[in-house]
């Protein structure tokens, strides 16, 4: 069945599922869309909750980047089998994700003074709160967050990526067990083919 994946030509939330499928020889379409142009209400109009990104397998469409993160994970092993471990993976996935939250709330605000503000908090503040907390569950699992590779380290990386760019940091230059997932991530199978012929990301 046709797998197509449609998102920003940007990281954002759609570069942990570029990397899921590429890592696990999944054969895909990376339909991109220009940031600059868009609403393009041609395809607005018919995504399913008019948002990025969306999933296509065959005529099956899935939305919401978790969803099909962890559906991607499912069909290359990369979630524990046990409800309990998948459970603690989907709250530092949704951890993951409130830090995200912050870092899009600073790239939407539209007052100068305001958005100079949640800047600095951003950089003096939440970055911190939440990346002491990653680092250590890191350091506690052998580097990752469930003791081995799993779809959350993916997820993590694709965030970091984002962020950096979204705020013109380097995240992980002060969190090194963050530092090393992300180079192991980088030099799986299939990450490393791509991320080697990946154009740099510029908003
Ligand atoms: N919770 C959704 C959020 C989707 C979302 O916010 N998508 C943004 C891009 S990151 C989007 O489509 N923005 C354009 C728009 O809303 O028109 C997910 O994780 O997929």
């Amino acid at each position: 069945m046709a797998k197509k994946l449609h998102y920003f030509d940007l990281n954002g939330i759609a570069e942990s599922i570029r990397y899921l499928l590429h890592y696990g020889g999944q054969k895909f379409e990376d339909i991109r869309y220009e940031v600059k142009t868009w609403p393009d209400n041609n395809i607005k109009d018919v995504l399913p909750f008019g948002q990025l990104p969306l999933y296509e397998e065959g005529t099956m469409k899935l939305t919401q980047s978790l969803a099909i993160a962890r559906y991607i994970a499912h069909k290359v092993n990369l979630v524990p089998t046990d409800p309990w471990d998948q459970a603690v993976l989907d709250s530092i996935v949704f951890t993951i994700y409130d830090f995200w939250a912050k870092v899009v709330a600073y790239f939407k605000e539209q007052d100068p003074k305001r958005k100079l503000e949640m800047k600095r908090e951003l950089l003096e503040e939440t970055i911190d709160f939440y990346f002491t907390r990653f680092e250590k569950h890191l350091k506690d699992n052998k580097g990752y967050f469930h003791g081995k590779l799993t779809w959350v380290d993916f997820v993590l990386i694709g965030i970091v990526e984002a962020t950096n760019l979204f705020l013109g940091v380097n995240i992980e230059k002060k969190y090194p067990a963050v530092d090393t997932l992300m180079k192991k991530i980088f030099t799986l199978p299939g990450v490393k083919e791509y991320v080697a012929t990946r154009k740099p990301y510029v908003l």
